[in-house]
């Protein structure tokens, strides 16, 4: 642990604002507020005051809170500047912050000394970089969850569980002569078919979590000029993508996020699919078709004035109607007989992109659509993230090959370390497990200042 030194970062957005927070934390914390040498500063009240740099002169009017150790977000003394917000101004006084034995904090450094100070577990620590990323409702009141400690009080019970069973377990190696009797191996099974049947609950809503996260993509296709940019620009409200009356006018796909509701979607608009004409327009619905393989929902875009197309049965291998919604467009114009052929089992919607007839439907039923695909994450209280569920799934994993072992009645030894392997998991969830790597990897997502 390197915490005998002291870290300083600007915690607020760069550029110009109306305040910025500079937070310092770590044995100098108190050193650079106004208050006299030996005194003890005041625990969390706001003093205003100067702040004065390593040569007394008054860099600028600002607020200072003091958080005593280790009743403070890194369980170390914390100061908080409040300045102003002036680009020049914070690296005035961060300069004079390293000058005086505070140095930059790396990305993630408060949060990682948070948890390595034991004030909250990693799947805590996770959730602050999943509450400032959130980018919906829900997303938001899941990391929240998550930063109420809900999974860790839920892998803690699963550890309680199965932490007695390893010592009952153990409790025969010692003995091989002696077979596990009959009735306490029913017992034990019947214990880890419970935490397995959590653990999988719990995995299951990794990936209503991902789409939490990161927002559903939401795949725009059609032939050429079917009119999918016009319609992800009424969507978004404002002129994202080139339209052209030239069929072939998006090549590469554009991505956007978009709230819908309580959720947050992410559109992307893509190539026509077409016969293609040259080696860039080839390669634009080579990508088109690279990212159906990654949507989790497909929004077909027809043009309604023209007989229905016939898509790549790459596409509609993967756009399947369970995935799917059809836009039949340009409804402004006078309908083709043959516009609404095919696409038999779809969900079909009338727009116009134009006009913007039917987008309020066909909001609705994305909406619909969406919350759906993130039903696990309402179920269960709380989504985990990937890498959580990597970790209850190998937990589940260990589970099965414990069963194994007990059933067949292979030595007790075998058992209790598979039953380790899955408490192992279970303590990479939180972070019980004392792993640099881990810590390095997860803490290098977070920004500086958090
Ligand atoms: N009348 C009418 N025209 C539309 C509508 N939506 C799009 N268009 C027109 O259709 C043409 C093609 O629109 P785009 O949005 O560029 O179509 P696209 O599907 O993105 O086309 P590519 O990028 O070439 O694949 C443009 O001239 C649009 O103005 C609509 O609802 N009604
Ligand atoms: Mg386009």
């Amino acid at each position: 642990m390197r915490n005998s030194d002291t870290i300083a970062a600007v915690g607020t957005p760069p550029g110009e604002s109306a305040l910025a927070v500079i937070r310092i934390s770590g044995p100098l914390a108190a050193r650079f507020g106004p208050w006299q040498p030996g005194v003890p500063p005041p625990a969390r009240r706001v003093v205003r005051g100067s702040y004065r740099d390593r040569s007394g002169r008054a860099v600028d009017d600002v607020l200072f809170t003091y958080f005593a150790g280790p009743a403070s977000y890194t369980g170390e003394d914390v100061l908080e500047i409040s300045c102003h917000g002036n680009p020049f101004l914070i690296h005035r006084i961060l300069d004079d912050l390293a000058e005086r034995g505070a140095r930059s904090a790396e990305p993630g450094e408060f949060t990682r000394r948070a948890f390595l100070a034991g004030k909250m577990d990693l799947s805590q620590a996770e959730a602050v970089m999943d509450l400032i990323r959130a980018r919906s409702d829900r997303a938001l009141d899941n990391a929240r969850r998550l930063l109420r400690g809900e999974l860790g009080h839920r892998i803690s019970a699963l550890t309680a569980r199965l932490t007695g069973l390893v010592a009952s377990v153990e409790a025969y190696i010692d003995f091989p002569e002696e077979d596990l009797p009959e009735e306490s191996v029913t017992h034990h099974l019947e214990v880890i078919r419970a935490v397995r049947a959590e653990a999988g609950r719990l995995a299951r809503t990794g990936e209503a979590g991902r789409l939490l996260r990161d927002g559903v993509p939401v795949l725009l296709a059609g032939v050429p000029n079917a009119g999918k940019s016009s319609l992800l620009n009424r969507l978004l409200g404002f002129e994202r993508a080139l339209v052209s009356p030239e069929p072939g006018t998006t090549r590469d796909f554009l991505e956007e996020p978009l709230p819908l509701g309580r959720n947050c979607i992410r559109i992307i608009d893509t190539a026509g699919l077409g016969p293609a004409r040259d080696g860039l327009e080839r390669s634009g619905m080579e990508r088109t078709l690279a990212k159906a393989a990654e949507a989790d929902l497909f929004l077909l875009v027809l043009d309604g004035s023209l007989p229905s197309p016939t898509l790549p049965a790459e596409l509609t291998a993967l756009a399947r109607p369970e995935k799917t919604l059809v836009a039949v467009n340009k409804t402004d114009l006078p309908p083709h007989p043959a516009a609404e052929r095919g696409f038999e089992g779809y969900e079909r919607l009338r727009v116009s992109a134009l006009t913007g007839a039917g987008l309020d439907a066909l909001e609705t039923a994305l909406g619909r659509r969406i919350a759906l695909l993130t039903a696990g994450a309402g179920e269960e209280g709380v989504a985990v993230s990937q890498r959580h569920a990597q970790a209850l799934e190998a937990a589940m994993a260990a589970l099965d090959r414990a069963a194994r072992c007990l059933d067949e009645g292979e030595p007790a030894e075998l058992a209790a370390s598979e039953l380790r392997e899955a408490l192992h998991q279970f303590g990479e969830i939180v972070g019980r497990v004392d792993q640099e790597e881990i810590l390095d990897v997860l803490f290098s997502r977070f920004c500086i200042g958090k």
